[in-house]
């Protein structure tokens, strides 16, 4: 039976530590339940892509602490006021951090046109928000590197402290786009506040970082032009939170850039394509983190297994929703798209036949 989680009581006086730094209870279970939210709602999902449901999965599962860390310390907002974001595929857990309803990430699985960030026409995990300054994220890997200089220096002369964020995977970073970030974002006299995040699952598809990259860490690259870099676990919520912290302050307050690279785990594979199986010898952050807040009695496990219930049950209704809505039509490929009437006059397309 459902109890309410949100009305869990949290004693105030517990936090949890890493080192020096630590983060006080209520924060601790703020960050707890969007982290199972997350993960809750990628399984399900990757349901979906098994059962019939939906098609292709591809997610964040193994990246929750981090990117919950990271989504909660966003400035959201519109315009250059607020911060801009440049996402990759595995950033549900920001997404639910900002406050996206699950239901709008099972609409783009499902593909219905219902789906607010792509009207069913992208992947999963291909998230836009205007509202919020989420660009869309791309499939193809790392354009969003070259695309994040230039929010940034458009915040920078609209001054205010507004920042970019762009995100990728290890791999990504052998790319030219990513040495054009540094580039473009660390000009002597015109730096702009673009924060790099490379969330390291030390896997490209089937590629072992080992075997491509000859530094020990991609923020190793930060000291030739001259960017503040810190690589941190990503499978811990505290020492993520302060890193994140520490990054964003850099570059709203100096207006530079920042390397941050989070270490994190790949716990369904590279995605449906690869399988979807659940690895089982990487560390699992979720687990670590209820852990700590059972030892040290921030949660008892009645009430962890409130917020599981909670998710599942969000989930559930979630996809029960995304599945008894439509699908888009022929009518709507248009629709949306940047210039659809000169094309359609160059190309006139015949839909006869078509499903409708
Ligand atoms: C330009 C480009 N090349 C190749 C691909 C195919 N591809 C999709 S994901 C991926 C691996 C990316 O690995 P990484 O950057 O480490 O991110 P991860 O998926 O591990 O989070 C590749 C090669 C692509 N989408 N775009």
């Amino acid at each position: 039976m459902r109890r309410d989680s949100d009305r869990l009581p949290v004693n105030g006086s517990l936090a949890v530590q890493t080192g020096d730094e630590s983060l006080a209870a209520e924060r601790c279970v703020e960050i707890y339940r969007l982290m199972v939210r997350a993960r809750v709602l990628e399984e399900r999902m990757i349901k979906m892509s098994k059962s019939g449901e939906a098609y292709f999965w591809v997610g964040g599962p193994g990246e929750e602490a981090f990117n919950v860390c990271l989504g909660l310390q966003v400035k959201k907002g519109q315009g250059p006021q607020y911060d801009y974001m440049h996402f990759h595929y595995r950033s549900s857990a920001v997404m639910l951090a900002l406050g996206m309803p699950m239901l709008d990430a099972v609409r783009q699985m499902a593909m219905t046109a219902t789906d607010p960030h792509s009207m069913g026409r992208n992947f999963v995990g291909h998230f836009a928000v205007k509202e919020w300054n989420v660009v869309p994220v791309s499939s193809v890997i790392e354009v969003q590197y070259t695309m994040a200089p230039g929010t940034a220096l458009m915040q920078k002369r609209c001054e205010g402290n507004g920042l970019t964020i762009v995100t990728g995977g290890d791999a990504g970073t052998a790319e030219g786009d990513f040495t054009s970030c540094m580039i473009w974002s660390a000009r002597p006299g015109n730096e702009v506040p673009v924060l790099m995040v490379v969330t390291n699952n030390q896997w490209g598809i089937s590629t072992p970082l080992a075997s491509q990259h000859a530094e020990h860490h991609v923020v190793a690259r930060a000291e030739s032009f001259g960017i503040k870099a810190e690589t941190v676990d990503g499978n811990d919520p505290v020492a993520s939170w302060h890193a994140i912290e520490r990054a964003m302050k850099h570059c709203r307050t100096r207006r530079h850039p920042f390397l941050l690279e989070a270490m994190v785990s790949r716990l369904y594979g590279h995605s449906s394509s690869s399988g979807a199986v659940r690895a089982k010898d990487e560390v699992d952050c979720i687990a670590a983190f209820e852990k700590r807040l059972l030892s040290k009695g921030i949660l008892d496990r009645p009430a962890t297994e409130s917020i599981v219930d909670a998710a599942r049950e969000e989930a559930e209704a979630a996809v029960a929703q995304a599945m008894k809505e439509p699908r888009p039509t022929v009518d709507d490929v248009l629709k949306h798209t940047y210039a659809p009437s000169e094309v359609d006059a160059v190309y006139p397309v015949d839909y006869t036949g078509l499903p409708k």
